[in-house]
């Protein structure tokens, strides 16, 4: 029995010097010191020994059930700490790889070119106001001196939803309601950006959804030389303080008398070239004093109150600055298009 016992403890140490992971040394555990290990089994059998032989015994099973036990805490020890070496291995962060780059989005060229326009007036101190894109035909049309029947209203270049409702045509409307709200009592300076809708078929140079930006400006005493002022800082700002402005008779249904404003063309320094036409000009907006009907209608005394108005095309404009040849890359959202207009 002695001789089983030094058998098996070589047996036992022989494996566990040999196990290469925990799972192994577990087994070996369980085969020799286990509660059905071979030590164990050895101890059971010690009934058939000599009451001599019993004590002598007895202390050799638990010297080596000693020995092999030591012999697996140990193994197990340098196996966990293999382990747990080999874990810290394979979780290093190589703090010194570059990061992923993040995308960064930026404003349209068009909200871009708005905001501009915006802030400069915001400086004059005009405010920003905002509307409804589905208008009556009241505040698009009529409060606007474009009574029924008048050719800006047909059904071939509005969209209509009722014969009420309507997508607003130009922004105006929202200068009617600003004006209305004050009752004729209060000076106004304000400038209107947003959508506006036409019932076009698409192409380079139209769009049915585009964006206008208009500004209005009433109070006592305002006169052309007001809007002539205003509006040639304006060009100067935006498009740079060298260029000229000029302004042509023109016609609106809701200013009288109507104007148009061009700069001198950047490009060639107003000799001529294909930007202008070989004009030397570039048509850049539309104005006028607010028609006496406009300021009535509004409720304002159209003898003691005057005003100017203009509107203009941001999408024009930003396809003048940039030489864009098509206004529908400003409304399909080609990354490409849209990712030149963003800052470094
Ligand atoms: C253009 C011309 C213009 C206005 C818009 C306006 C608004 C009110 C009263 C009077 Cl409430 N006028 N707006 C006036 C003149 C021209 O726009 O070519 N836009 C792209």
């Amino acid at each position: 029995m002695k001789e089983e016992l030094l058998t098996l403890e070589k047996e036992a140490l022989d494996k566990i010097q040999e196990t290469e992971d925990l799972k192994a040394l577990q087994e070996v555990q369980v085969a020799y010191t286990g509660r059905k290990g071979s030590i164990t089994e050895v101890l059971r059998g010690m009934g058939k020994l000599s009451k001599e032989e019993r004590p002598v015994i007895g202390e050799l099973a638990n010297k080596v059930r000693g020995t092999i036990q030591a012999a697996i805490d140990e193994k197990k020890a340098v196996l966990e700490e293999a382990a747990l070496e080999e874990q810290l291995q394979k979780e290093t962060i190589d703090v010194t790889l570059p990061g992923r780059p993040t995308q960064v989005g930026g404003s349209h060229v068009l909200t871009s070119i708005i905001e501009e326009i915006e802030d400069l007036f915001i400086g004059l101190g005009y405010e920003v106001r905002e509307g409804p894109e589905v208008e009556t035909d009241y505040f698009n049309f009529e409060a606007l001196n474009l009574p029924k029947g008048h050719p800006a209203r047909d059904m071939q270049d509005t969209f209509y939803l009722t014969d009420d409702l309507l997508l607003r045509t130009h922004t105006s409307p929202v200068q009617a309601r600003t004006m209305r709200a004050l009752d004729g009592k209060e000076p106004v300076r304000m400038i209107c950006p947003g959508k506006v809708y036409r019932r076009d078929n698409d192409d380079a140079t139209h769009s049915h959804q585009f964006t206008q930006i208009e500004g209005l400006y009433v109070d006592k005493d305002v006169r052309m030389s007001d809007l002539k002022g205003t509006l040639d800082l304006f060009a100067k700002q935006l498009f740079g303080q060298n260029r000229h402005t000029r302004f042509r008779p023109s016609f609106f249904p809701f200013t009288e008398p109507s104007v148009e404003m061009d700069i001198s063309c950047k490009v060639c320094e107003g000799h001529g070239c294909s930007v202008c036409k070989h004009s030397g000009w570039i048509e850049i907006l539309g104005a006028g004093m607010v028609h006496p009907k406009v300021l009535e209608m509004a409720g304002y005394d159209s003898a003691v109150y005057s005003g100017f108005a203009f509107g203009m095309g941001p999408d024009r404009i930003a396809m003048l600055k940039y030489g864009i040849e098509d206004i529908r890359q400003f409304y399909t959202n080609d990354q490409r298009f849209l990712e030149q207009f963003h800052e470094a």
